[in-house]
């Protein structure tokens, strides 16, 4: 710095600063680049600092002057400096904003919409219409013993159905169900009667596949033990249900057998102008009863079991069981 300077040169010096200052904070980029123009021109040793240090050269008539000068110039300078903050931190706002706005005519997203399989609603309707009838809905094990599948329902042993052809067997004496019966004899043995249940489930036969077999299936099964229960309670029954299922058409029953049923009928409905057998059902066999302890003398009851799969083809006219297994949506999605 020079040994003598003018007020000429001072005012010019500001006038410099106060330019170029302008210029730097107009142009700054974000608040950090403003942080360091603040230190560099209005800090301790900042450019405005080192002006008003050559002050003391000026005689004490002039001092005043450049004083007022620069004390305009710092005001100015940090009006600018929060003119620009204040500009970044709108643009910065701004652009988040931007970001983060929802625009709400935009397309949404495609989310294919599932819906539920044809083989769960017809098995939700069966079960909803006995659930009205007042029968409880009950599930359980697939892979059951001898005992439960067989056995406690008046299968012998040398029955086709135990063959190795006909079940699918774990071990000696554990197997897939072939029929949900056994709920309903595990659920004789811890409720003693009246007993109203209806069980739905996945069974098992060791079927070869073709258009109406399946080597798994599902299954619903009712089963109602009371005094007094005989034959027209049963015809009432299964003749409400088949009705509430499939309207108000002709139901027919034909003598059949079944082990564990005694007399055992076979159910058909006419559909469309035919004949089809659509359930098996009976009284519940005097033996099954005494087998769990029950005195046939007192309790009686009737039994039904429907396949899930043939209930819903006659109700839908679908050809081919197979189509309800292999997952084809332009199939399925006509449910
Ligand atoms: C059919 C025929 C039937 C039963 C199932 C049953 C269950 C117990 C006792 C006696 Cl615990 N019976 N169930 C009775 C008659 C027929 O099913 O065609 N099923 C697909």
């Amino acid at each position: 710095m020079s040994a003598t300077i003018s007020l000429q040169q001072l005012t010019d010096q500001l006038d410099a600063l106060e330019a170029e200052a302008a210029a730097e904070l107009r142009a700054a980029p974000a608040a950090a680049d403003l942080e360091q123009l603040r230190v560099a021109l209005l800090g301790k040793k900042g450019r405005l600092s080192v002006v008003l240090g050559a002050m003391g050269k000026l005689s004490a008539e002039e001092r005043p002057l450049v004083g007022q000068r620069a004390n305009r110039l710092k005001e100015q300078l940090q009006a600018l400096l929060n003119e620009r903050l204040e500009a970044l931190r709108e643009a910065a706002m701004a652009e988040k904003l931007r970001g983060e706005s929802l625009d709400v005519t935009a397309p949404s997203r495609y989310v294919p919409a599932g819906h539920r399989h044809p083989l769960i609603t017809t098995t939700e309707e069966i079960v909803d219409i006995f659930a009205g009838l007042g029968y409880r809905v009950e599930e359980g094990p697939e892979v059951e013993t001898d005992h439960y599948n067989f056995t406690a329902l008046n299968i012998p042993p040398h029955h086709p159905a135990r063959d190795m052809q006909d079940t699918f067997y774990l071990t000696a004496n554990t197997l897939l169900r072939t029929h949900t019966s056994p709920v309903q004899i595990r659920h004789l043995e811890q409720n003693p009667p009246p007993v109203r249940i209806v069980a739905p489930g996945r069974v098992y036969r060791r079927d070869a596949v073709d258009a109406t077999h399946s080597p798994v299936f599902h299954q619903v099964e009712v089963l109602a033990i009371d005094e007094g229960l005989d034959f027209s309670h049963l015809r009432g029954t299964v003749t409400t249900f088949l009705q509430a299922f499939f309207g108000d058409l002709p139901v027919r029953f034909r003598a059949s057998y079944f082990p564990f049923t005694e007399p055992s009928a076979e159910v058909d409905v006419q559909w469309r102008g035919r004949w089809l057998e659509v359930m098996g059902c009976g009284m519940v066999d005097p033996a099954v009863l005494e087998g769990l302890g029950l005195d046939p003398e007192r309790w009686s009851g009737f039994a039904a079991g429907l396949g899930v799969e043939r209930f819903c083809m006659v109700r839908h006219g679908i050809d081919d069981i197979r189509r309800l297994y292999t997952s084809d949506l332009r199939f399925l999605e006509q449910f």
